[in-house]
């Protein structure tokens, strides 16, 4: 994450023409703290009211979550999240990949202008994760309505499915569907509990078999923006509100197994065992080697390690283990992969110890669209707030909604960087900021698109 600062361009410099709720008093230092300069619409109060029930909802003692896509809290949440968009005046549906929709009319015949993001976490996770821009998506709604405005574009709030995808091992899942680039196999994996992908959408309330109407036609919709924590540290230390997102990386997973033979730990010479673990161990150096024999931004991560059959006595004859890798550029990323199969390859000979690896998902990185980008930039500046262009390391639904629209990522600060953890957190005027910008993001982006 440090490596991002050097990639990091403070854009402040170029106005475009100001918006009728702009002040002059746009932020001119990006260092400096929010320089708040005109009302904001948005109702900070009352938006942390309903995060803060939302992290009820698979709540862990540790204060964090666990709120897998396709769990009985996910569902919980998803029902206590519908009624806030009733709530709000909009009309819900959900698409056959679950994704929830809340629908909110134009005055002219446009495609919608889509924003949101996810409720599902991974395990013991955060409270912001996602959260935020679904929150923050539904609080757009209801400040549009308590200042009686009307757009265009119809506007509609989507929640998408199973984003993390430790479930079933598919990430972005529900925006995948939505762009019609997901495998349709992965409905047939099955849990710890023996329930398939599809069984899971089943007790959600759809047919797996329609799953492919999942799919959004590019045109059908006017512009997609996401509102996210950033989950690095660069807008914290820098002190910098907003970040405007230039793209998002892609993300490969795939899942490895070193088969050894179990033996005798006690009786077994040390040249003579087949140690699963130990091969996997030099394959999780490996990954590592690989990913830094390049340079560049990409990273690489073992997260996943099980070893059978697990006893203090017994020589490891299975190991199974996880292997991600993200970069901006999908290339490089299999580039990467092909220079981790050789050294796996090695090491299976050196320690006879055969590694298969099978490849489990891959999310395509994108670029956000520059009229976009410009329109969250002169919504920050119109609420005199400092912003800074930045990639963003992880991923999100916006990198497949890139795929049917053109995408735009707001960031806010993580305090010190930290994400997926039970200690992840946006300071409440941060929220508030965020949710302002994607406000006067979508007014701005109603006035300037007229598709
Ligand atoms: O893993 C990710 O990058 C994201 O938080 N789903
Ligand atoms: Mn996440
Ligand atoms: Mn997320």
């Amino acid at each position: 994450m440090r490596a991002f600062l050097l990639a990091l361009a403070v854009c402040l410099a170029t106005a475009l023409p100001a918006l009728s709720q702009s002040s002059s008093a746009a932020a001119k230092n990006a260092h400096g703290p929010a320089q708040v300069s005109s009302a904001f619409h948005v109702q900070g109060a009352r938006l942390r009211q309903t995060l803060e029930h939302l992290s009820t909802f698979g709540r862990n003692p540790d204060g964090g979550v666990t709120r897998l896509g396709f769990s009985a809290a996910d569902m919980a949440a998803r029902q206590y999240v519908m009624g806030l968009m009733r709530d709000a005046g909009l009309t819900v549906r959900v698409d056959p990949a679950g994704n929830i929709f809340g629908y909110r009319a134009g005055t002219e015949k446009l495609p919608a202008l889509l924003f949101g993001s996810h409720i599902d976490s991974v395990p013991h996770g955060g409270n912001f994760d996602g959260d935020v821009g679904s929150l923050s998506a539904i609080e757009v709604i209801r400040a549009l309505n308590d200042h009686k405005i009307k757009t265009r574009h119809p506007l509609e709030v989507v929640i998408w499915t199973n984003e993390e995808g430790f479930h079933f091992r598919v990430g972005v899942f529900g925006s995948s569907a939505a762009a019609g680039t997901l495998d349709s196999s992965v409905l047939n994996r099955r849990d710890d509990q023996g329930l398939t992908l599809a069984d899971w959408l089943r007790k959600y309330g759809q047919n797996p078999a329609d799953i492919a109407k999942a799919k959004i036609a590019p045109g059908a919709v006017a512009a997609y923006v996401e509102l996210h924590i950033e989950q690095g540290a660069v807008l914290d230390r820098a002190k910098i509100p907003i970040g405007v997102v230039e793209g998002i990386v892609g993300i490969g997973w795939w899942n490895c197994v070193a088969t050894g033979f179990a033996n005798h730990a006690g009786t077994t010479p040390m040249d003579q065992r087949r140690d699963a673990l130990v091969a996997a161990s030099k394959a999780v150096l490996a990954v590592r080697q690989a990913v830094r024999a390049v340079p560049g931004r990409q990273v690489g991560t073992v997260g996943i390690m099980k070893v059978e059959p697990g006893a203090p006595n017994i020589i490891p004859g299975r190991a199974e283990f996880s292997v991600e890798l993200r970069d901006l550029d999908a290339a490089k990323v299999h580039r990467i992969w092909s220079d981790i199969q050789k050294r796996f390859a090695q090491i299976s000979k050196e320690e006879n110890v055969p590694i298969e690896c099978k490849a489990l998902d891959f999310d395509e990185p994108a670029k956000a669209n520059p009229l976009v980008q410009q329109t969250i930039r002169d919504a920050a500046r119109s609420a005199g707030l400092a912003y800074l262009d930045m990639p963003s390391g992880a991923g999100h639904d916006a990198q497949n909604a890139a795929r049917f629209a053109p995408m735009g990522m707001i960031f806010v600060p993580s305090r010190n960087g930290i994400s997926h953890s039970p200690l992840e957190f946006t300071p409440w005027p941060d929220v508030t900021n965020g949710a302002e910008v994607l406000y006067r993001s979508i007014l701005l982006l109603d006035q300037r698109l007229n598709h």
